[in-house]
């Protein structure tokens, strides 16, 4: 099958837009449909590297869950980490599991089943985690929208930290004891379109940097995070383009 490509013509000059970032006239074009008005945006578009990918000590509770985290891990507690069946959600959870396993905690995972759970968390789970003593869960790419199986953990002697990439409720953020997601309106980061394996990956590398465990241990953990912004059609600008450019490379 033969295949015409029609590009999307904004004006401008792509000539001298090409030639400035020395690509040609069609990349040009592509990047300004895309939004990039400015040379330092098309700098990070064309050649941004994994240096300026930003700290995830910048997402709001990011430091306060790493620190109960951390907290839990010394005191040798139950973490299970519950996650999703999507890509996302699966490479998010082997993040956040491996990553406790390397810094000495005690963790296992859930994922719902599809058919009998549905997404996120639910009263089976939480039930399901109490009876088997868990004491700390930590979600990935689920959470945001639980406040009432948030609360029925409390109920049942658990704490709850989470994380997700997902919208915040109108009803808005959560009461569990730490709430990192990009898109909190309070978010500092720079980057609010992260997968939720993405934010684990941040996540995982302040808590390495607390313990003092070189991130260099597990670097298919960006791997992950670029395979999950792939396949969680996440938009591909920004932080997103150079981890999948980058991890594309690794992988
Ligand atoms: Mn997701």
């Amino acid at each position: 099958m033969e295949e015409k490509w029609v590009i999307r013509r904004v004006g401008g000059d792509y000539e001298e837009l090409g030639r400035r970032y020395g690509v040609s006239p069609v990349i040009a074009r592509i990047m300004r449909n895309r939004g990039i008005m400015e040379d330092t945006e098309a700098e990070l578009f064309l050649r941004g590297s994994e240096a300026a990918l930003s700290d995830g000590k910048l997402l709001p509770d990011c430091i306060r869950l790493v620190e109960l985290l951390s907290k839990a891990i010394d005191e040798g507690r139950h973490i299970r980490v519950i996650g999703d069946y999507d890509v996302d959600g699966v490479c998010a959870t082997a993040i956040f599991f491996e990553a406790i396993k390397t810094a000495g905690g005690k963790a296992d995972t859930r994922i719902p089943h599809r058919i009998r759970d549905g997404y996120g968390l639910n009263e089976r789970i939480i039930r399901e985690a109490a009876e088997d003593k868990v004491e700390v869960i930590l979600t990935c790419d689920n959470g945001i929208s639980a406040a009432g199986e948030i609360k029925l953990a409390h109920e049942l002697g658990m704490q709850v930290l989470i994380t997700d990439h997902h919208s915040v409720p109108r009803e808005g953020v959560p009461e569990a004891e730490a709430v990192v997601n990009p898109q909190r309106i309070d978010s500092e980061c720079s980057f609010k379109e992260l997968c939720g394996a993405a934010v684990a990956w941040k996540v995982a590398q302040a808590l390495f940097e607390k313990r003092g465990i070189p991130e260099k241990k597990h670097p298919e953990f960006f791997e992950l995070a670029a395979l999950a912004t792939v396949t969680d059609v996440m938009p591909l600008k920004g932080e997103n383009r150079i981890l999948v450019r980058e991890g594309l490379k690794k992988l």
